[in-house]
């Protein structure tokens, strides 16, 4: 792991929040991604199972968590189960958990070896009345491959055909949006280091460097401290940034473009999504900048609004309407334009075509409770946006936010946004 311990009290806490969610008499078990294979032997870094992190702090491959809270065994309520650390294994693959580092990192005391894991489910099984099992649920999630929580799924329910079977996720996603304390700090962390890696670039950007010269120094930036890309980064100049998910990143950038940078650092498997749009040559032209101030004018209120209780429709709508008013002052709409807009049919959606914003967290677009209002706790990210194909250029800005009872609160209100500022960044950069 490249990040610093985390102390096991989060995950012992998630896991207290967890079981008082259960039903009486129920179990749950989490299981960690797969290693994904690409050609011939090769195979993926793993990614790990955000769900498998939350509940343990483990990232290690093949493990299992199983949770049962009402176990008349003591050392059934919670256990981890491990691939056994053999000399071969060490050899081949490195150093691997050993319990006791798993019980320091998780706060887990009972921690056992995969071998012993059916047995030990048996055992559980024929005592609980019911099984919360995981799935990916998330909204947008293209569920294509199987999972080894899809696979356990119907295993267990095949093994076990007379349970009760229940979803997991929902529960997950509830206590999941609520980020805490410690949370947010390693989401800070993440902040912290996106920050560093764009003032990095407001000093490396000119005219004729290339969109992967730039990203390749973000990589720098980013895993010189402890992080590592959050996402595909998007490094979009002139018209590029018209792609939504443009991430080829193979054109120079040219005197005179806008240089598109939607880019974020993880940090402990925490994320930042940041967007920023710059002056490729150090200075906006008039253009660019009253495109520019528009758009920050509209993450500025966005922020502003997104208050404890407010419905994401809601939130993008007001967006959708403050972005209308600015299309007329860019001379983009006419005020009949904007007197035909409603919800289904938005008038500026040929200029802003995307969501305002998504939770964020162990995920990128983190998981959250269906259709529920902002709560406190929420970190969002806030990102509206003028595509201008025509004009050869775009202007996204986005920020993360943490929703609290005192209003919002602005992560990212430390990292450079004002024309002036960028300006002066980059003129003190060359
Ligand atoms: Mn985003």
């Amino acid at each position: 792991m490249r990040h610093l311990p985390i102390s096991s009290d989060l995950f012992v806490e998630n896991r207290a929040k967890l079981a008082k969610m259960l039903p009486p008499n129920s179990l749950a078990i989490v299981h960690a991604n797969d290693v994904l294979p690409t050609n011939a032997d090769g195979s993926l870094k793993i990614c790990p199972n955000t769900d498998l992190f939350y509940l343990s702090g483990v990232e290690q491959e093949e493990s299992i968590l199983l949770i049962y809270p009402d176990a008349f065994e003591p050392k059934h309520r919670e256990i981890l189960f491990l691939r056994e650390p053999t000399e071969l294994l060490q050899i081949w693959e490195g150093q691997k958990l050993t319990q006791e580092a798993a019980t320091a990192a998780s706060g887990v005391t009972t921690v056992k070896w995969l071998k012993d894991f059916p047995q030990v489910l048996r055992d559980c099984m024929l005592g609980a009345d019911q099984v919360f099992l995981n799935r990916n649920e998330h909204r947008r999630a293209a569920a294509v491959v199987q999972t080894r929580d899809d696979r356990f799924l119907l295993e267990c329910q095949q093994q076990y055909p007379l349970h009760t079977y229940r979803r997991l996720a929902p529960l997950l996603h509830q206590l999941r949006a609520v980020k805490s304390g410690p949370e947010v700090d390693l989401i800070r962390e993440a902040v912290s280091i996106t920050k560093k890696g764009f003032e990095r670039l407001l000093k490396f950007v000119k005219p004729g460097v290339t969109e992967h010269q730039v990203e390749a120094e973000l990589a720098h930036e980013f895993i010189s401290n402890r992080g590592g890309f959050a996402y595909t980064p998007i490094v979009a100049s002139g018209k590029n940034a018209c792609g939504l998910h443009y991430i080829d990143n193979d054109q120079v950038c040219n005197d005179g473009d806008m240089l598109l940078l939607d880019v974020g650092s993880n940090y402990a498997n925490y994320n930042a999504d940041m967007t920023r749009t710059i002056p490729v040559n150090g200075k906006f032209t008039e253009r660019q900048r009253d495109v520019y101030n528009a758009v920050l004018r509209t993450m500025r209120a966005s922020i502003e609004g997104a208050v404890v209780g407010k419905l994401h429709r809601d939130w993008q709508h007001e967006a959708q309407e403050m972005i209308n008013e600015e299309l007329v002052g860019l001379g983009l709409l006419t005020k009949e334009d904007v007197a035909k807009h409603t919800r289904d049919q938005p008038a500026c959606k040929k200029y802003f075509m995307h969501g305002l914003g998504h939770p964020l967290g162990l995920d990128v677009h983190d998981v959250a409770p269906v259709d529920a209002p902002f709560a406190p706790g929420w970190v969002l990210t806030v990102e509206p946006g003028i595509y201008l194909p025509d004009e050869g250029f775009a202007v996204r800005l986005e920020n993360d936010i943490l929703v609290t009872e005192n209003g919002p609160v602005d992560l990212m209100a430390d990292i450079p946004v004002e024309v002036e500022e960028i300006e002066a960044l980059m003129a003190a950069g060359k």
